[in-house]
């Protein structure tokens, strides 16, 4: 955990820690300072609003937000804050994602929240996305990103069946 983080990472239980890890593990790949934190919008609203309302303060760029069901964690961190916020759908048992997806996605007009996919490419897109969102104002990540696309692509080029 970084003490001057660029990206927070919120999620609703420990429960989507398993998935939203991964955001993590590439945060951590780019050599991003975040942090990692269960808050819940329902469970405990107060130390939601709290938290995020003091993020922009402490030098936080980019908000990461996850949660499952009537998912509107990330609708409500997007309310406390002008921070980008990234919105990550978790999959559940019930109905496999698409009511966190609809929960998330369908923002009203007026604040906004930039919602990745169901589950792990989403939770792996959104520390992509806000590593892109660090890199308009840092060339270095800028280039770890064309790396990492380059990486990807050669890869995927040398797949043989
Ligand atoms: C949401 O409810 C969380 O984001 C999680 O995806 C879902 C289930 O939470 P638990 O009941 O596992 O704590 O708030």
């Amino acid at each position: 955990m970084a003490s001057n983080p660029l990206v927070i990472v919120l999620m609703g239980s420990k429960s989507d820690w398993d998935v939203m890890r991964q955001a993590s593990e590439v945060l951590a790949k780019f050599d991003v300072p975040h942090e990692c934190r269960v808050l819940s919008a329902h469970r405990t609203p107060k130390e939601t609003s709290e938290y995020v309302s003091a993020a922009e303060g402490r030098g936080v760029e980019v908000v990461i937000a996850a949660a499952g069901g009537a998912a509107h964690l990330a609708g409500v961190c997007a309310a406390h804050t002008i921070l980008p916020v990234l919105g990550v759908p978790m999959e559940n048992a019930s109905l496999k994602g698409l009511d966190s997806l609809l929960s998330t996605v369908q923002m009203p007009a007026g604040i906004p929240v930039g919602t990745l996919a169901i589950g792990a490419p989403g939770a792996r897109n959104a520390a992509l996305l806000a590593v892109a969102i660090l890199g308009t104002s840092r060339p270095e990540l800028r280039q770890k990103l064309r790396d990492f696309r380059a990486e990807q692509s050669a890869k995927i080029l040398k797949e043989i069946l």
